[in-house]
Parts: C-alpha cells; structure tokens; sequence
C-alpha cells in the first residue's frame, strides 16, 4: 500500500492520511488545491486544470469556524422546556441552548418515535429540498432520506425549484427532460453548425460558474467566444443586457418580463403564414402542428397571433419579430431557452412554446442548430463529455407514499387535508408533524416568506442540520452541526463533468461538527436502525464502495478509471471526451422510427391529447399565451417587474456572510439594479437604500442605477439571508423572496414562480434597521 494511504483502508473509523501531493476539494462552483497551516485550512487555490476558475470558493476560508459557525448542537429554548409543538410562531425570534449530542440524539429520537406511533411515517416532512455540497457521499439529502427509509420513510418532494414547470411537461411533449437536458448540443458542434443563435434568457455566464456535483474546468466563457469567432450571431432575448457578456456583442432584445411565449408564438405565426415551416420536418418528426396551427391563425379563440399582437404585449416592434423570424428561417438556427423562465406563472409554456418553434424551423438534431434548454444555465450545458452513471449511496425505499410537487410547501402546512391538483392526478395534503432539512435552505429559496413563516409555525417539531446560522437555522427547534466539505473525505463523481475528483480531509471538523452521516447513524443507533443504516461499513468501507461500483459501471461504458489506490495518489482523473460531439435528439432524427420518443405517439408532441384531457384551465392542450396575474400588462402605473436572477458572487445563499458576497455590499444592503428612466421618475438616486414592496411584504436593498437593465423592470439577485424585522413583514437584508408570490405555475407542474412579480419602490428614509443576517442568534443558559 502506498504511503499516502496508509491507515486507509482496515480499521472502520480511522481518519485518512494526508496524501503527498496538495490537497484537494471540489464544489459546485469549481476544483480547488486546498492550503493548511497547523491543522488549519488557510487557503483555496483555483485548480491548474482550470482555465477560467470561479472567485466563489475561497470565501469559505475565513468562515470555517467564523461566530457564525454552529459548533455545537443547539435547540430552541421553549421547545427544550415545552417540548414539541411550544411556541411554533416564536422560531427565529428566540434564544437557543446548547446540548450536548447525547442529548440531541435522544430528544430526535424521541420525537421521531412519537410522531411515527401517533401521526405516522407520512407526518414527517423531508422533502429537504435544496443544493447541499457536492460530493457522493456526504450529499446531506441522501442520508437523511436514506436514514428515514430505514425507519418507515417520509412525506417527499417532488421536482425541483430550478425548472419543476419543465420536469412535468417537457417528457409529455419529447418523452423525457432529464434524458436530453444532459445531451444538449455541444458548444464545439455550435461553432462548426450554427450561424444564430437566438438566447431566451440569455447565456449569463455568471451562472456558468455552477456545475451540480462538482466540476473541474469552466469552460462556457470559451465555448462562447468560440462560437462568436466562428462567426455565430447573438441575440439576447432578456431584461438585462448582460444576459450575454459584453465581447459576445450580442443584439440585445427586451421584451418585458414573462411574455417570451407572446413573441415566441408570433415568431411561429411569421413562419406558417409566410411559408417559412419544414412542413416535412412537421409531418415525420411532430404531432398536432394542426392544432397549433389552428391557434396561431386564430381560429380556435378568435386571436391572430400576429406580430402586431405580440408586439402589444411584449413591446418588441411587430417588425422586430417578424424580421427574427425570417433571420431564424435563413439561417442555421440554434434557440436556447433559459431555465428561468419555468419560475414564472405559466411556466410550462415558454419551452413548448420553444419546442414547437423549433420544430417549424425543422432543424431539431442536426448539427449546432434546434433547440436547447439554458445554455450557460450550468457550466454542463453544451459540455462534451462521456457521460457514467456512478454509483451514489443508495437511499432505500420510500414505504410512504405521500408526497408534494416541491414549491407547494406553504400550502401543504396551512391546509392538511386539502385536495391539490398535480400532472393530471388529484391528491391530499398530509398532516405535517416533523419537518426535516438537510442541505438545503427554504429560507432562502421558497416564495412568499412572510406567509411561509406563518406557515412554518405549525409543525410540532423543526430539526435542521447545516454547519452556519444562516436562516433555516435560526428558524429550528432542534440544530444538528454538520461539518464542512473540507473537514471530511469525499469523491466528486459526477456525470456532469469529465473531471473526476478525490475531496481530501484537509482538517478536523470545527467544534462539535459532525458529518451529517453520522449525525444519523447517532439517532439511527438510538432507534436500533444503526445496522440498516450504515450496513457495517464505515464511512471510508463507503467511498471505497462507491468508488468500486462506479469503476465498475465506467468500465462496462469503456471508461477506464484507475485503481483506489491510484485515484487517491492523482487526485483527479479526466474521462476522455468522446469523439463525436454531442447534438441533441440526434438519433431520433435519424431514424423516427427506430428510436421513438416516449411520448404516446413516439413523436414531439406539439398537441398532448394527453394534456388536453386534463381540461386544465392554465394548460391547455398546445402552446398558449396566457397572461400571468402579476406582469407589467397588468401593472400600475408605478409598479415595476421585480427580476430575481440567480447572484453572480455565490450560490444561492451559500456563504452568504463570506467576503465574495459581502463585496458587492458596502452598506449592507443587496444591490437592486434599476433603469435610470425608472429612478428619475422616483427621484431616486445611485447608492441610496430603497425599500421595495407589494401586499406580501417588503425588503431593503441598495439601488444601484444602469441602461443595461430594461425600464420597467428592477432586479434583485437571491441569496441575501432572509433578516425579517420582527415587527412587520420587512427583510432588512434584500432577499427579494419577501416580495414573491407563492402560485403553482399551472395545475399541471404546480412549480414556484417566482418571476412573476410586481413591486413598487420607494426611497428608504430614515437610519437603517440593525442587520441580524449575519449575527449568531442569542446562546443561552439552560434555565
Ligand atoms: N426568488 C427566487 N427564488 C429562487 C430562485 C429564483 O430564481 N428566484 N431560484 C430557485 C432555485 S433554481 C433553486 S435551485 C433554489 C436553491 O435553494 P437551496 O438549494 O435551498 O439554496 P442553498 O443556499 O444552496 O442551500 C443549501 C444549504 O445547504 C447547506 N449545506 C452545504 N453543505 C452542507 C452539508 O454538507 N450538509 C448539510 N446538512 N448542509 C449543507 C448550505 O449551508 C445551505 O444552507 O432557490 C430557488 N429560489
Ligand atoms: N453564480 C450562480 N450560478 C448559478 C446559480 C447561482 O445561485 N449562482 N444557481 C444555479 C441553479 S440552481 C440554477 S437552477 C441555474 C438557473 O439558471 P437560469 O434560470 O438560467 O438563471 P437566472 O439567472 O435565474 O436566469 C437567467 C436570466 O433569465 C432572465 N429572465 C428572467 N425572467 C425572464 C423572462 O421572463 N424572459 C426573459 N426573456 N428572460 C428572463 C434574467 O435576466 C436572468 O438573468 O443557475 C445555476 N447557476
Ligand atoms: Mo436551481
């Protein structure tokens, strides 16, 4: 055995020994050599693989073990007195004592016990919906679930919040979303293949950044300006000019907020009156273009979805569109469609919309053209690469069978016993006793927070597991301290990438830190599930398992991986490309009859019998336009659209408190960025705190003044900690989810749609509120 690995491997529970070379660690937003000092991690350099390194990773040095870091385990001083279901509408507001694990474990256990004999399994909510670390096997949600399954399960989540709209509809209309979300058309085939490329939601490459899973070379700024010097057109289609970066020199298009589809379906009316469709494309590869058709020509409801009328509610001049549309018709064609607008009222419509445009154009499958979901949604997108299924932990079978689309868990804790609708199928609220969250934030990502809050008061029991005080944690009963990625061992496997990467122990978890596996091997010893749990393996006997099966797996798909004892002397291993680039639904074009789609009619459905017969009155049976509640077609006059884009210095709320965050706040206060034309008429000013509100709530912000965002529109990036004034609905921070209405996107996907929004905006008098986002919440003496 090799030095580096000695004390690996026999003894469960032995720490890893520190390997020769430098360390390493992953993260969803990059590779990086980790630097220590005396046992302490004192620096993260950017990779050497790296060509464009994101500036988000290092932030995480200086919080390790920061006043904001949960050292020990906490609970929420009246439940510690009252016990379960004391004080449900004080969480965030009260003082937290300390406890020792023993006593944790005991009173989860304990809770869990009752819950289960008295409720039931479905009375304990972990949908634990949200973002974690990476790493396969401390990834927080799979060993909380795969810890409840082992005693009797959980009411779960459905979908995601970055494109539930999508997940639902998109396999209706191509048979799978997942399927082709991960083979989209690569950027080098869009340099050879493609003359325009017409970007709904832009390419920010901010969001770029990201890749779930881990990700080891950002590459999109590259295929970008590839493209670009291939001669590839731009036009960004978006409220903000910087959708698509500056040197792309990209025409810039603002429609307003949320009527993409409007444009979308006069672009598709242009090509079928002026002749423009594939009418052979059409007949061999879709279904129900007639009844699309039908619709564009107006002769199902009356409406012509003329140019002239999209220009009405989009505001891009009738000849604007109609000039597109012939542009897109000349040219090899590539329409990508941002992933953001799925989070809007509707959503299900903008990529059917894109879908059914696509197929008109008929050059779906070919070559650097057709149709792509958010290009530069993640650095994956338009990635070439082999993709291997590795192995994960394996969660174990769910026993309950309740379960909620993910954005419906306001409602699913106001009204128990409730009927919703979902995906063509009506179901029942569960009675929720216990919610459960590990690696995810709903603080953060949830809509509405103020009614969420209400809401969140009424279950017996919260328990939280994360490693900062962040918002969720200060809104629990019961605080389980986890460790950080860099005070454990892990593996960054990740299909989404070609880089594969070990994830060192770089130093010992701070204060009473656990890793969240055996945070629940603790309970799950107290509840005698220990051994179903862990399966006698400790957590090393795991990754050398999922290391195992995962070679095995790349092997069979001809991908060779090197032996454990190897990858952990290298560090990192790079899975070849594969010698064909990918373009998207490329065999399906090829032979429409050998490789159906799964949809009923083995076709891209641009009719769904299927979706018609649901009779949904927000979905009905092809593409439509129906205006969202809140859009600035409905707006008053001093109204403005709120935009809550994903931020560029972090994930989400990760780090929140970190100084790459912190940069872009001098006072305080997350920036809003706003038309000078908007500001005049309110006599606002650069730099000054603004309050922006609606009947939801209110938040502060910065204002912060530019040309390149659309008048009629305000931006507020997520991720600021939710730091509501306990007297009224105000968040002294700037987390725009004060403001965003909690709605289902259709009865269909039932997804968050967050976008849209409207707000008015005031300039903020007075001296600021005292922040307490990222202030530990009051340590007390058990009384
Ligand atoms: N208004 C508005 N809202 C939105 C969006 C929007 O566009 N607009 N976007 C939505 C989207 S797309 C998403 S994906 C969601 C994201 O929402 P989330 O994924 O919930 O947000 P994160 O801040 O990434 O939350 C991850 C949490 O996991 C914690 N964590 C990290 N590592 C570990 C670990 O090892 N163990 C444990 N136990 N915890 C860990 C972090 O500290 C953090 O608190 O937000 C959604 N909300
Ligand atoms: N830096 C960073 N990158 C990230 C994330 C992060 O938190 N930080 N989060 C990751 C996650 S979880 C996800 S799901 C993806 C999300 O990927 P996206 O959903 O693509 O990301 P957003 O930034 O929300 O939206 C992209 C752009 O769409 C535009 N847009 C919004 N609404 C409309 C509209 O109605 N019409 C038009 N035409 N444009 C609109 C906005 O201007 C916005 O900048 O990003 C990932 N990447
Ligand atoms: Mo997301």
């Amino acid at each position: 055995m090799s030095k580096s690995l000695q004390g690996f491997a026999t003894e469960s529970r032995t720490v890893m020994i520190k390997p020769d070379r430098d360390l390493l660690t992953s993260s969803h937003w990059g590779t990086y050599r980790v630097e220590v000092q005396d046992g302490r991690v004192t620096g993260m350099r950017p990779f050497e693989r790296d060509p464009d390194p994101s500036p988000i990773g290092p932030a995480l040095v200086d919080l390790l073990d920061d006043p904001m870091r949960i050292k020990a385990p906490m609970v929420r001083k009246s439940w510690l007195e009252g016990g379960p279901g004391t004080a449900g509408h004080m969480r965030g507001q009260e003082a937290f004592v300390q406890v020792t694990w023993e006593e944790a474990n005991r009173l989860v256990a304990d809770e869990l016990q009752r819950v289960r004999r008295e409720h039931g399994n479905q009375a304990i909510y972990a949908g634990s919906y949200g973002w974690a670390s990476a790493g396969r096997f401390h990834h927080a949600q799979s060993q909380l679930k795969r810890f409840l399954n082992c005693i009797g399960g959980y009411t779960s989540s459905r979908f995601t919040y970055s494109f539930a709209a999508a997940e639902t509809i998109v396999p209706r209309i191509l048979g799978t979303f997942r399927g082709f979300l991960n083979n989209q058309t690569s950027w080098e085939s869009i340099a050879t293949d493609c003359d325009l490329l017409v970007a709904f939601g832009g390419i920010p490459l901010k969001n770029g950044q990201i890749s779930q899973g881990g990700l080891g070379a950002h590459i999109q700024r590259d295929g970008v300006l590839r493209a670009k010097a291939a001669g590839v057109e731009f036009v960004n289609i978006s409220p903000l000019r910087s959708d698509i970066d500056a040197a792309i020199g990209a025409e810039w298009l603002a429609p307003r907020p949320c009527t993409d589809v409007a444009l979308i379906l006069a672009l598709c009316h242009t090509l079928l009156v002026e002749d423009l469709c594939d009418d052979e494309f059409l007949a061999r590869y879709t279904v129900g273009m007639e009844q699309f058709s039908a619709y564009l020509l107006g002769c199902s409801d009356g409406v012509e979805k003329t140019p002239q009328w999209a220009a009405a509610i989009t505001e891009i001049p009738a000849e604007t569109i109609l000039e597109l549309a012939r542009r897109m018709a000349q040219s090899r064609t590539m329409v990508s469609v941002a992933w953001a607008l799925t989070r809007q009222q509707h959503g299900e419509q903008p990529f059917w919309a894109v879908i059914a445009l696509a197929s008109m154009l008929g050059q779906i499958g070919r070559p650097g053209t057709g149709f792509a979901f958010g290009y530069s949604a993640m650095n994956n997108t338009g990635l070439n690469r082999q993709q291997v299924n590795y192995a994960s932990l394996p969660q174990g079978k769910n026993p309950v069978a309740e379960f909620i689309p993910v954005a419906r868990v306001t409602e699913m804790l106001e009204r128990p016993g409730d009927a919703f609708d979902f995906d063509g199928t009506r179901y029942t609220y569960p009675d929720i006793r216990v919610v459960w969250w590990a690696g995810g934030n709903p603080f953060h990502h949830h809509q509405d927070l103020n009614r969420f809050r209400r809401a969140w008061a009424k279950p017996d029991t919260v328990i939280a597991n994360d490693w900062c005080w962040n918002s969720l944690t200060k809104h629990a009963d019961i605080v389980l301290p986890c460790t950080t990625t860099l005070e454990r061992a892990d593996l960054a496997l990740t299909p989404k990438d070609r880089h594969q990467v070990v994830m060192d122990k770089a130093m010992e978890p701070v204060g009473q830190a656990r890793d969240d596996h055996e945070i629940f091997r603790g309970i799950a010893a107290r509840l005698g599930a220990e051994e179903a749990f862990t399966e006698g393996r400790s957590p090393e006997e795991w990754l050398r398992w999922i290391y195992t099966v995962s070679r095995q797996r790349a092997a069979a798909e001809g991908v060779e991986m090197p032996d454990w004892d190897q990858f952990q002397r290298d560090g990192w291993m790079e899975v070849p490309a594969p010698p064909k680039l990918t373009v998207m639904m490329e065999a399906f074009i090829a032979d429409p009859d050998a490789h159906p789609l799964a949809t009923p009619s083995g076709r891209i459905e641009i009719f769904s019998e299927t979706i018609a017969g649901f009779g949904y009155d927000d979905c009905p049976g092809h593409p439509a336009w129906m205006a969202p509640a809140e859009w600035l077609g409905a707006a008053a006059p001093d109204e403005l659209h709120l935009m809550s884009n994903q931020p560029h210095n972090k994930l989400h709320g990760q780090m929140d408190h970190g100084r790459v965050s912190q940069a872009d706040r001098p006072d305080g206060l997350e920036p809003a960025l706003m038309n000078p034309r908007d500001a005049r008429t309110r006599d606002l000013s650069e730099g000054q705190p603004i309050r922006l509100h609606n009947a939801r709530g209110a938040c502060l912000a910065t204002l912060r003044l530019s040309e390149a965002i659309r008048p009629g529109v305000v931006q507020v990036a997520t991720g600021a900690w939710w730091d509501p004034d306990p007297d009224g609905d105000l968040c002294r921070h700037g987390n725009p989810n004060a403001l965003t209405p909690d709605q289902g996107t259709s009865k269909l996907a039932q997804g968050p749609a967050a976008h849209s929004c409207l707000v008015r905006v005031e300039a903020f008098e007075g001296r600021l509120p005292e922040r307490r986002a990222h202030q530990p919440p009051e340590i007390v003496p058990r009384g």
